[in-house]
């Protein structure tokens, strides 16, 4: 397959000034006309008209009225044209409801909906397929559905048919259509300059009652935008539309959102806190989208990071001001090691802005996401949040209405400071995460810490140069008291040494706080100390992470050196919980254990080779002491954290329900599950009744109430997932394989669903020591289920093939077996171009 580079950009031969559609609905035969305003660009010194195009039918093609036969292959059209304004026009066949990729026009439940990014405009018609080809859109939309969507304000409806016009300008991946007999969860919004904005979340019939926590999260959105950064809505209408066969979360087409249903639909009943929290999220982040990524693009695709990880970093901060800042960024760090750190080190490692690929598919990963946005959050602390600000302002009035590049990016930046910020671009061209040695002095008065940074070699990047690090540092006085406040150590070289003077003792430092850079912390310290800080340090990032390295320390001890799980981290751990100061989602993210993924990976880094199963015995292990050690105070906190009256998805209830449920976790090791019995009879939320049944299935795999389970949800699509999922995520390491084939034999499987592919199978490959069974039964089952989706859908399908990216962590008979799982998939005739590219990174 051709692989595309950076370096070889070059700007579209012509520029478009008006594009006009026309879609005649119908599920095997939609007819979509185009005509296409094109004129030389003048920044071009090519005339090549060669326009993308996939899977299409060409009826008939014309330029300036004529009929014309151009070249057509499997990949597009190409045509002679005038070295002067022109008019393109075709007209093309398409087959909606064959199209399983659900990329480009395809169905899902009945109604018609589209995605176009990253590439899926060419699969509806002839089109320079670029984001940096940007045109204003007329589209007319004929069908007997009740409702028909697209881009941009209605100008025109009727029996049958509706017109929308877009006026600003947009790369053909912000496209969207959709068509179906929707209902409509209706609302407004008044902008700050006093525009009404009309707003809709359109659903299938009988899920309205799902749409009101969504719509109250668009509108604390986009009062959220304009407050934060100036950001205000630039259309009459915003629609939101629920779909449930899609690839990821959502879509952010400009004025017409497409959501995959379980990212926007939610109530008390079927929906857990941690699905709200993360629906109020992913519609801010699409809304965001507005101006980072919509009003400013990105000119190629390598520049993704440049809207993705802005938008992150934006909607992080978002979620930080609706609910807890320490909580939400110990959740951020948690995802960003179990994802970005893990790709990382492994053969998908890739820079931030990669300088190539095959697919672009395989390239919407943690690192173009979250580690985009930590490069954001480290430039917001170097340069300060008033510069920030600046920089953000002259980055909207300069960019608005272009494709722009990472450079522009930094440009505003170095603009608005007049910093030089030529060896911070490293962050986005260096791929792998840096470690950074700590070593320490102290003498009269004077603490000095030094810092050794070193990147590992990562595929096809062997050296690597010293990055800007900023390292956030407090310092503590051995009674607990903080004797320096945060400050922002700036770290240029390769090794480097700052210091604090006058001071009486010796302090004890709180390192990279806020977790102030994506490194990974690498310093001799004790267990005694790490105890220390979890009891003092005034920074929640830093006080969690102490505990989280006890307890790693502990578990990793128990497998290394055969260890029992020690009283430091039992009495640690215990003052926490017990502390009512704290705040109960705190409390309860301490009391969370790392998960095993972690741990071998942990291991592996030391130079152990990690056994899955005996990992699982140790966490299995660790969290019983736990409960032995605080079983006199468990009923009080559970009891304690009980509130009273109607579900709210707030933070605080929200907080303490997580205390609540972690408590119970422990309790029902102890008491046979009697109390989670209690909890799952009597709850009136997804989340007690989701928790109850969690505790259930470790004990006696919970037959009875998941069988109540499905009888209550069976036609709840979207609890349902929650059932595939919790049987295979959290079967015993022995019974996993059997019962995820078990599942995928139940009627309710439904393999073409991407929801329910990745509840089961998903669930498999994250239960551990389930998946790397010995006898290689998970690998063989997860690969069998591959190759039949990749037919269907290979973008799904690569992105789940990266469950084998960590291959190289175990033994060599697993890695043989894996090994040859993967060759079994590369050799599958007509395997896509998507898992061919990921299945032969991963396999190196
Ligand atoms: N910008 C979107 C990324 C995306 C996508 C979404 C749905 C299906 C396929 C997709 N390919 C790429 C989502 C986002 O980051 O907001
Ligand atoms: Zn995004």
């Amino acid at each position: 397959p051709q692989k595309i580079y950076l370096a070889e950009y070059k700007p579209f031969p012509f520029l478009i000034d008006g594009v006009e559609l026309n879609f005649d609905l119908a599920p095997r035969a939609t007819r979509v006309k185009s005509k296409i305003n094109f004129r030389p660009n003048p920044d071009s010194d090519s005339r090549e008209f060669f326009l993308h195009g996939e899977n299409l039918k060409l009826i008939s093609a014309k330029i300036d009225g004529k009929e014309i036969s151009p070249e057509v292959t499997d990949l597009g059209l190409t045509a002679d044209v005038p070295n002067a304004p022109f008019v393109f026009e075709a007209e093309v066949e398409i087959s909606p409801e064959t199209n399983t990729a659900l990329e480009g026009l395809y169905m899902s439940g009945g109604m018609y909906c589209t995605q176009c990014e990253a590439e899926g405009f060419r699969k509806i018609t002839y089109y320079p397929d670029r984001p940096d080809v940007m045109a204003t859109f007329k589209v007319r939309i004929q069908g007997s559905e009740s409702v028909l969507l697209s881009n941009g304000n209605p100008v025109e409806q009727g029996e049958g048919f509706a017109e929308w016009h877009d006026p600003w300008p947009k790369p053909a991946y912000l496209f969207a259509l959709v068509a179906g007999n929707l209902v409509a969860h209706p609302d407004s919004f008044t902008t700050k300059s006093g525009k009404e904005v009309e707003l809709n979340i359109y659903v299938r019939p009988g899920d309205e009652g799902k749409c009101a926590f969504g719509m109250e999260a668009l509108k604390r959105s986009m009062t959220w935008d304009e407050e934060v950064y100036g950001r205000e809505y630039d259309l009459d209408i915003f629609n939101i539309v629920a779909v449930d066969d899609f690839n990821m979360g959502a879509m952010e087409n400009k004025g017409l959102n497409i959501f995959n249903s379980s990212c926007v639909l939610a109530s008390p009943e079927t929906a857990t806190d941690a699905n709200f929290e993360r629906i109020e999220g992913i519609i801010a982040h699409e809304y965001f989208h507005n101006w980072t990524g919509n009003r400013i693009t990105c000119r190629d695709w390598f520049q993704l990071c440049l809207k993705e990880g802005l938008t992150v970093f934006r909607d992080q901060q978002f979620t930080s001001d609706m609910r807890s800042r320490a909580v939400k960024r110990i959740d951020d760090v948690i995802t960003l090691r179990a994802r970005q750190f893990r790709e990382d080190n492994g053969p998908l490692a890739h820079p931030v802005r990669p300088e190539s690929f095959v697919e672009i598919n395989n390239f919407y990963t943690a690192t173009v996401y979250d580690k985009g946005a930590e490069i954001i959050g480290m430039l917001k602390r170097l340069v300060g949040d008033e510069n920030y600000k600046r920089a953000l302002s002259l980055y909207f009035e300069r960019h608005d209405g272009e494709a722009a590049t990472i450079e522009d990016w930094l440009k505003v930046f170095e603009d608005t400071t007049g910093r030089d910020l030529s060896q911070f671009a490293l962050w986005y061209s260096q791929a792998g995460t840096p470690r950074l040695k700590v070593s320490e002095a102290f003498e009269d008065g004077t603490y000095i810490l030094t810092f050794k940074q070193e990147t590992p070699p990562t595929p096809g990047q062997s050296e690597k140069d010293p990055r800007v690090i900023p390292i956030a540092v407090g310092l503590l006085n051995p009674n607990g008291d903080e004797v320096r406040e945060t400050c922002v150590l700036e770290m240029t070289e390769e090794e480097q040494s700052f210091r604090f003077s006058g001071l009486a003792a010796k302090p004890i430092p709180s390192i990279l706080r806020e977790f102030s850079a994506p490194v990974i912390l690498e310093r001799e310290t004790t267990n005694a100390e790490r105890a220390f800080l979890l009891a003092h340090d005034t920074d929640p990032f830093n006080k969690w992470e102490a505990g989280r390295a006890l307890a790693k320390d502990t578990i990793t001890r128990m497998l290394t050196e055969d260890r029992t799980v020690g009283s430091d981290l039992l009495d640690a751990i215990s003052k926490v919980r017990r502390d009512d100061s704290l705040d109960p989602a705190f409390r309860a993210l301490v009391l969370a254990l790392p998960s095993a993924d972690d741990i071998a990976q942990t291991l592996f880094d030391a130079g152990h080779t990690p056994d899955p199963s005996r990992i699982h015995t140790a966490l299995e292990t660790v969290a019983l002491s736990y409960a032995t050690h605080l079983q006199d105070v468990l009923p009080k906190i559970y009891a304690d954290m009980h509130i009273d009256g109607p579900y709210s998805p707030d933070a605080e209830p929200a907080g303490k329900r997580a205390l609540q449920g972690a408590v119970l976790s422990l309790l029902s090791r102890l008491d046979g599950g009697n109390q989670a019995r209690a909890q799952f009879a009597a709850a009136d939320n997804m989340t007690q009744q989701l928790q109850a049944l969690a505790c259930l299935l470790r004990i006696d795999r919970g037959r009875e109430q998941l069988a109540a389970f499905e009888e209550q949800w069976k036609d709840d699509r979207l609890v349902m997932d929650k059932w595939f999922n919790l049987q295979t995520a959290l079967a015993a390491p022995e019974a996993a394989v059997q019962t995820t084939e078990a599942l995928t034999k139940h009627a309710a499987f439904d393999w073409k669903n991407p929801n329910r592919f990745r509840a089961t199978l998903g669930g498999l490959t994250g239960n551990m020591a389930g998946f790397h069974s010995p006898d290689g039964s998970g690998y063989r089952l997860v690969a069998d289920w591959l190759i039949k989706l990749d037919a269907a859908n290979p973008q799904t399908t690569a992105r789940m093939s990266t469950c084998f990216d960590s291959w190289r962590r175990y033994d060599a008979d697993r890695q043989a077996l894996i090994k040859a799982e993967l060759t079994r998939i590369l050799e599958t005739p007509k395997l896509s171009r998507d898992t061919t590219e990921m299945v032969t990174r991963i396999l190196g």
